[in-house]
């Protein structure tokens, strides 16, 4: 180990909207179970998060909803925080970016890089909004796009089809501020120049991390070999930290600019003492957990301003795994295509480990993946409750029934018995390097395998018939059995904390799960991580009132339980999900479905029908003079049999009684027609449709969806006056 202390962050999510499931599969449940697992190793590791409270969606939902940012961010942090201390991801510290720590921390990080000279500036001309006094960010800028005619497009991206823009390509740009049309104004802005770091990233990345995982890696190829560009780190906005500088006022530093250097202010929120030994000294072990879109930003950008200003150490690794979609479907907070995390808590309470097995089961490591609510039930039926639960539950009861609920003695050991435990060592070998190069879900297995042993072991042995005749057989075999449930309370510490830990329980022992820095140093502040209410796992040995501590070091050890040590209740580690459960969540997700494809109908149905169709070829005055347009009333009407959509129409024409036929059954029914004064063009030769002779056409207004309407004379006029 070429380290002496590991320092883990989590993206920071923005403060927009709830966690959800793709949240918490690229980045939080690997980085927590990254975490659980060194510090049972007994690293010393400090686990950062926050939310992250600037940037342009926060202020238009601010806008929106008629309310500052900072109530939005408020909202959204406490929801936040409360979701990931509810799934037990036990960060040290959740702070925000909000926070006076991080406002000066990201000030004095700028101003360093300024006072060195680390930036340059360029003059542009930007859109501008005259009414609400700002400029305007591309998003902000709404209007028809020019590839498809989308009238919302915004000023970066036309979201119908799907085509980059940029605001000038847009037809009648309008600021979604004001709605007013947007001027140009000159604007200075510094910028990061990227490009001075290239042969710098080159090496650091594309020669000394080969190890990084492959997407990762690619990401990063494909910037370095398409050139960087300098990239501007200031904005002109309200909502931000201010930029620190004389001449830039009224301006802020970019989202992406501050974000990253949340992760120092909030070590140093909880470690004021101690945070520059985190970030500074070489023996520091920097790992970011992050989604895949998040990649440019913690492998190229960030890395380019830790080494601007100097003494930070660099990422050692970069895991981040790509998206996971949902029932076949992106997912989107917009669309309200998610499982988000508080929904998911309130209806299944106390099942947050199958969130957390699941998601881990099936997380998209290498490439996309599908959360769905079938898999969701069979991972807990038939592995979790299946493998692991029965085996640990038949474990402990037999346990009880036949010896009292002490760990009996190894009175008659077999050659299988030792087999059995030896073939723990293996699962953990593998665990143990999958967690390092960051497989989680290869490292589940193993620790899934662990159960799988078990659960063989118990059904071949059936202890339950050999208590029949051999009770000191019968005792060896849970004495082994009894050593396995030991051991994957060790192993699924990491995955599953809940379980494991009520699996102490049973077992009655402790553990040493290492240490954490949530008491932070100094004065505590309300954003320091405590545990949800009732869900105090722990973490410190000396929390244990057990006299048995298990730690990661005892991890395929064959005998944890000494004979005679007394066990507690059986109580079931998991329950089974039910059929009804997953068929209400898929009824949920059925139901936006349904209401966003029929949203989507209304809309395309909406356009359609507005849709005008370009202006035919010139006609003189004679041409038009030539045809005979006049006023009639419909006397009767009936369907043509056999058609949908004719209907034979009698009309007082003013000068005869004629019959026409035509095509409007889809849009009137013969009884509406009756007694309605309508136009036609009287002199259309005649044609025999369906064996009726129609003399004549009646005029209809065409919509673009196709629907139509007859034209009728603004007041009643005798039939057979001329129109022209
Ligand atoms: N807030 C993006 C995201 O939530 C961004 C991450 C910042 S990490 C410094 O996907
Ligand atoms: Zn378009």
């Amino acid at each position: 180990m070429s380290h002496k202390r590991t320092l883990v962050t989590c993206a920071l999510p923005y403060a927009n909207g709830p966690v959800h499931i793709g949240h918490l599969a690229g980045a939080y449940i690997p980085g927590d179970i990254f975490v659980r697992y060194l510090r049972m190793r007994g690293e010393d590791v400090v686990f950062i998060c926050g939310s992250d409270e600037h940037g342009v969606p926060i202020t238009i939902k601010a806008r929106e909803e008629g309310v500052t940012p900072q109530d939005i961010v408020d909202r959204y942090h406490k929801i936040m925080k409360d979701a990931f201390s509810g799934l037990g991801i036990n960060f040290d510290i959740y702070s925000r970016t909000s926070s006076k720590v991080h406002a000066q921390n990201a000030s004095e990080f700028f101003r360093k890089l300024y006072d060195q000279d680390d930036f340059i500036t360029k003059e542009s001309e930007q859109l501008y909004d005259s009414e609400a006094g700002m400029f305007l960010t591309d998003r902000l800028i709404e209007g028809t796009c020019p590839k498809c005619g989308n009238p919302r497009a915004y000023g970066d991206q036309c979201e119908k089809c799907g085509s980059t823009l940029s605001p000038e390509e847009l037809l009648d740009p309008k600021s979604r501020l004001s709605g007013s049309t947007p001027v140009k104004k000159k604007t200075k802005h510094w910028y990061l120049p990227l490009d001075r770091y290239e042969p710098w990233l080159r090496d650091w990345i594309l020669e000394q991390h080969k190890e990084w995982k492959t997407n990762v890696y690619g990401q990063c190829k494909s910037w370095l070999d398409g050139g960087l560009q300098p990239r501007a780190v200031t904005r002109d906005l309200e909502w931000g930290v201010p930029v620190p500088v004389e001449g830039a006022e009224g301006k802020v530093l970019y989202v992406w600019f501050d974000a990253p250097i949340g992760y120092i202010s909030n070590t140093k929120e909880l470690l004021p003492e101690s945070w520059e030994k985190w970030w500074k000294d070489k023996d520091t072990r920097l790992v970011h957990f992050i989604g895949k879109d998040n990649i440019v930003f913690h492998c190229i950008v960030f890395p380019s301003m830790l080494k601007a200003y100097g003494d930070y150490v660099l990422p050692d690794n970069v895991p981040s795994n790509e998206f996971l979609n949902l029932e076949g479907d992106k997912i989107s907070t917009s669309r309200g295509w998610a499982v988000w995390v508080d929904e998911y808590e309130r209806d299944f309470p106390g099942q947050e480990d199958v969130l957390r097995y699941v998601l881990t089961a099936n997380a998209p490591e290498t490439k996309d993946n599908d959360f769905t609510w079938k898999d969701f039930q069979s991972r807990n039926n038939s592995e979790l409750l299946a493998l692991f639960g029965n085996f640990v539950n038949r474990a402990v009861v037999l346990t009880h029934k036949y010896f009292g609920g002490a760990v009996p003695e190894n009175l008659k050991p077999e050659a299988i018995d030792a087999e059995t435990l030896a073939a723990v060592k293996p699962c953990r070998e593998a665990l143990e390097k999958y967690i390092e190069t960051y497989h989680f879900r290869e490292a589940l297995k193993e620790a899934m395998n662990i159960a799988r042993i078990g659960n063989k072991y118990i059904s071949d042995m059936e202890p339950w018939k050999v208590a029949k005749e051999d009770m000191d057989r019968t005792a060896s075999i849970l004495y082994t059995c009894l050593q396995l449930c030991a051991n994957l309370a060790i192993a699924f510490e990491p995955f599953t904390p809940f379980s494991a830990e009520k699996l102490r329980g049973i077992l009655r022992v402790g553990i040493d799960a290492g240490r954490d820095y949530r008491a932070g140093e100094g004065t505590p502040t309300e954003n320091f991580f405590t545990p949800a209410e009732g869900k105090a796992l722990h973490c410190h040995s000396e929390q244990s009132e057990e006299s048995l501590v298990l730690n990661w070091s005892m991890l395929a050890a064959t005998e944890l339980l000494p004979s005679g040590h007394q066990l507690g209740e059986a109580v079931l580690l998991f329950r089974k999900i039910e059929d009804s459960e997953v068929e209400a969540q898929i009824a949920r997700l059925d139901a936006i479905k349904a209401a966003r494809e029929a949203a989507e109908a209304e809309k395309a149905a909406k356009e359609a029908a507005h849709k005008v169709d370009a202006q035919k070829a010139e006609v003189s005055f004679e041409q038009f003079g030539a045809m005979d347009i006049r006023t009639a009333t419909v006397l009767e009407a009936e369907r043509v049999p056999k058609t949908d959509k004719l209907l034979k129409l009698t009309i007082d024409t003013g000068l005869d009684k004629r019959t026409i036929v035509s095509g409007i059954a889809e849009y009137y029914s013969p009884e509406e027609m009756i007694g309605k004064q309508i136009c036609i063009l009287a002199n259309l030769a005649p044609r025999v449709i369906r064996g009726i002779e129609s003399k004549g056409m009646i005029l209809m207004a065409k919509q673009g969806d196709g629907k139509m309407r007859f034209i009728t004379p603004q007041e009643a006029v005798a039939n057979g006056a001329q129109i022209g």
